[in-house]
């Protein structure tokens, strides 16, 4: 739901009709990545507060300093809420916007993706190790070499590998990119041309760095079509998130300016992924933003909205929410506030 329409929602009404309400109510959290680290299920938010800037298409408003983790014993549990894990006063390299992160597991590790902006504006991707799953992190001191945008989203395969999508366009600055490389004078392709698409990289043994360079994930149609620039209700905006369900790989992502969370099937991590419809309908609030888990033997979609701060974007809410697939594998559509009229 673009900003400009809050003005017109009753909030009373729409709480009444909402799925979910917001997770915890003491901060404001968004961008949920959620995995479940021995039996526990463990959420990677962005801690959403007031930086004083005004809305803008560069996404300057989201001015997020630090990271918290929160952990739950079971779906039903309160959160408990570890404080801060991360400061970007505590990264050399980064000096503002610490926007959606992940984590992993490897070896008794756990590894923190998060993206910031360097003193020049400029994106990048960095890690922080904890022995524990709730931190604290410490910043390895450069970023990841040759990552750049946002949104960092961590998945592991069932051979053990882990690969990292990321990307975002307008304020994430994928646009800038081509072949990996930043330039000034690149931008968003016309309408007619092919989408951008979102990065992947598999990560290295220790899982510091990109063992390879990153590559372009196709999103594509039925006919193997990419999807193109001016397709905004289907095309890739931001918000990476994969996961494995019998067997195929499930690519989630956002549409930005158009609000849906859609998905998109493929046979590997690299894709193509085939375009398989809308996960989430537009929620209160310009973004967003989702991940999807399994615990204990059933799926769940996490995701934020803005009521919890009547409609103020860069204030947001985790909720979450059950998701249920049909026989075939196709994720059933999901309304946040179902028979609210908008
Ligand atoms: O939280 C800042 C940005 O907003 C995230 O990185 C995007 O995915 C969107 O949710």
């Amino acid at each position: 739901m673009p900003e400009d329409s809050i003005e017109h929602i009753d909030f009373h009404r729409l709480n009444k009709h909402a799925i979910s309400q917001a997770l915890v109510t003491h901060m404001y959290t968004a961008d949920p990545s959620v995995h479940v680290f021995n039996g526990k299920i463990y959420i990677y938010p962005s801690h959403d507060f007031d930086a004083g800037i005004p809305f803008n298409d560069n996404g300057d408003h989201f001015g997020m300093e630090d990271y918290h983790v929160l952990s739950m014993d079971a779906i039903d549990s309160k959160p408990e809420d570890h404080g801060v894990v991360l400061h970007v006063k505590d990264v050399p390299w980064a000096e503002r916007q610490m926007w959606d992160c992940d984590c992993a597991h490897k070896n008794g590790k756990y590894y923190l993706y998060f993206p910031a902006k360097r003193a020049d504006g400029i994106f990048q991707i960095g890690v922080a190790v904890s022995d524990s799953p709730t931190g604290p992190f410490e910043p390895q001191p450069k970023p990841m070499k040759g990552s750049y945008s946002i949104d960092p989203a961590v998945f592991q395969d069932t051979d053990g590998s882990y690969y990292m999508y990321f990307g975002g366009i307008w304020g994430g600055q994928l646009q800038k990119y081509r072949d990996n490389k930043y330039g000034e004078m690149y931008d968003v392709p016309p309408e007619n041309e092919s989408a951008l698409a979102p990065r992947v990289a598999k990560l290295s043994d220790d899982m510091l760095e990109c063992a390879e360079s990153p590559k372009a994930v196709s999103i594509v149609d039925e006919n193997g079509i990419p999807l193109l620039a001016g397709d905004n209700d289907r095309r890739f905006f931001e918000a990476s998130w994969v996961h494995r369900y019998k067997g195929k790989y499930y690519f989630s992502y956002s549409t930005g300016d158009t609000h849906f969370i859609n998905y998109a099937i493929g046979d590997n991590p690299y894709g193509p992924f085939i375009f398989a419809g809308i996960i989430l309908k537009p929620v209160v609030g310009w973004t967003t933003h989702h991940a999807i888990c399994e615990i204990q033997g059933k799926w769940y979609l996490f995701y934020h909205d803005a009521s919890l701060s009547k409609g103020i974007t860069h204030l947001r809410s985790l909720k979450v929410t059950e998701l249920k697939y049909d026989e075939n594998g196709a994720i059933q559509t999901i309304d946040p506030y179902p028979g609210l009229e908008r």
